[in-house]
């Protein structure tokens, strides 16, 4: 088929339009858009208008997973599905997630103005909570359609305030049975997300396309420290036992471990850290802070989260302090499926783009459709690499090039 036409300029309108849909201090294209908040409602309102726009039949699940459909000409046939998330860390950029619904729909859009009509019905999915800000976990929606998290699981999640997930979901306004997220057995024929890289390889190698072949393997852990408080002038030193500096000890520990990993894929990182009772005169009593682990390797992943749980304990029996650890989520890498590559490779090398095969270091929802449908990614550029920063930046003529690459892998799922 002739390669379908890409409305660019109404595509970067929208997503430009959807970045002042924000509760970020700063304006765009600073974003902050968290789950469940007045923001991503009316974000949600935002997309639907678009949706009902191209004719699209849109349906909404019990924690808000929202599915917008072309129907095909065999309905009953598993569809083809693409999409990605809208939620965005706090201070973030507008390109991560946001490029994967409205560039799906787009690709939804040029196919119908070329005339095709898919055999399989295809949608455009925008998964609820992708990113962890809220609960604590990524990908919630992802996960309770594929199963990798039960209902009963979901809604032991509670947010910084303490409120649980059913609770802050039913506010929001979504009811209904968890256990109806899932997905049947089928349901989908091939999930393929558009995304930026969130990396330097493809603007390094100056390639328009990355097709992913694995899902890097994350893992979340959070840990408390507990020592003794006191008067910053009345306590001497030897008689201390300070929860920052045990924890200070205890993150260089985490970078150290990680940079001596034989793994090159091996990544810690230590985003959050929270000091009580955080006044200038008085000796941090306790103190809680995040682990973000990841590999391609689940195996090497989970054997550096030992070594690093082995070496807090030593750490805080050195520093007289108490610690307690729980791991949050540890979830394996997801393959890629061969068919899926093979129509996105197709379709890039009609266009003449440049492509490689390429392995995904962040996570996705990706990474859990990959449990119930066969499944790919494309990947396009983002300058200097650079993401969940406002300066992330995709241009125009390669967010172009990877919804017209993924209206051609969808055309030759669907077809
Ligand atoms: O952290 C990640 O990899 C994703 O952007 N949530
Ligand atoms: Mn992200
Ligand atoms: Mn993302
Ligand atoms: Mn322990």
């Amino acid at each position: 088929m002739n390669p379908p036409i890409i409305d660019i300029e109404r595509l970067v309108g929208e997503l430009q339009q959807l970045a002042t849909i924000s509760d970020c201090p700063e304006p765009p294209p600073a974003v902050t858009r968290v789950v469940f908040t007045e923001t991503d409602l009316r974000a949600r309102d935002y997309l639907r208008s678009l949706y009902e726009a191209a004719g699209l039949a849109v349906r909404v699940d019990a924690i808000g997973n929202t599915f917008a459909r072309w129907e095909g000409s065999e309905p009953s046939l598993g569809a083809v599905g693409t999409g990605s998330h809208c939620d965005a860390i706090p201070h973030a950029g507008l390109y991560d997630g946001t490029v994967g619904v409205l560039g799906g729909l787009e690709a939804i859009r040029a196919l119908q103005a070329a005339g095709f009509q898919p055999r399989r019905s295809i949608e455009v999915v925008m998964f609820t909570s992708e990113e962890p800000t809220r609960f604590g976990v990524g990908c919630t929606g992802s996960r309770l359609m594929s199963g990798a998290m039960s209902p009963a699981d979901l809604v032991k999640l509670t947010d910084e305030v303490g409120d649980d997930y059913d609770t802050v979901r039913k506010r929001a306004g979504f009811s209904g049975d968890l256990a109806s997220a899932k997905l049947p057995n089928g349901y989908y024929e091939a999930f393929v997300e558009l995304h930026i890289e969130q990396g330097p390889e493809l603007e390094a190698n100056d390639l328009a396309i990355g097709v992913v072949t694995a899902i890097a393997a994350p893992a979340q852990a959070d840990f408390t420290v507990t020592g003794e408080g006191g008067h910053a002038g009345a306590v001497l030193m030897p008689r201390r036992r300070d929860a920052l500096i045990a924890s200070a000890a205890m993150v260089s520990a985490i970078d150290s471990v990680a940079r001596a990993s034989k793994s090159p894929d091996m990544v810690a990182t230590v985003g959050k850290l929270e000091v009580h009772p955080g006044a200038v005169n008085s000796i941090p009593s306790r103190v809680r802070f995040t682990l973000d682990l990841r590999d391609i390797d689940g195996a090497n992943r989970d054997a550096v989260l030992k070594e690093i749980e082995d070496e807090v304990d030593r750490i805080a029996v050195e520093r007289g302090v108490k610690v307690e650890h729980r791991i949050l989520n540890a979830d394996p890498p997801a393959i890629s499926d061969k068919n899926v590559v093979s129509a996105a490779v197709s379709a890039a090398e009609s266009l003449n783009l440049g492509y490689q095969e390429m392995i995904s270091r962040a996570y996705h929802d990706s990474l859990f459709m990959a449990r119930v449908a066969p499944m790919g990614m494309i990947f396009i550029p983002c300058r200097g690499g650079v993401s969940h920063r406002p300066d992330e930046y995709s241009s125009p003529e390669a967010i172009a090039a990877g919804v017209q690459a993924l209206a051609l892998t969808l055309a030759s799922l669907a077809g």
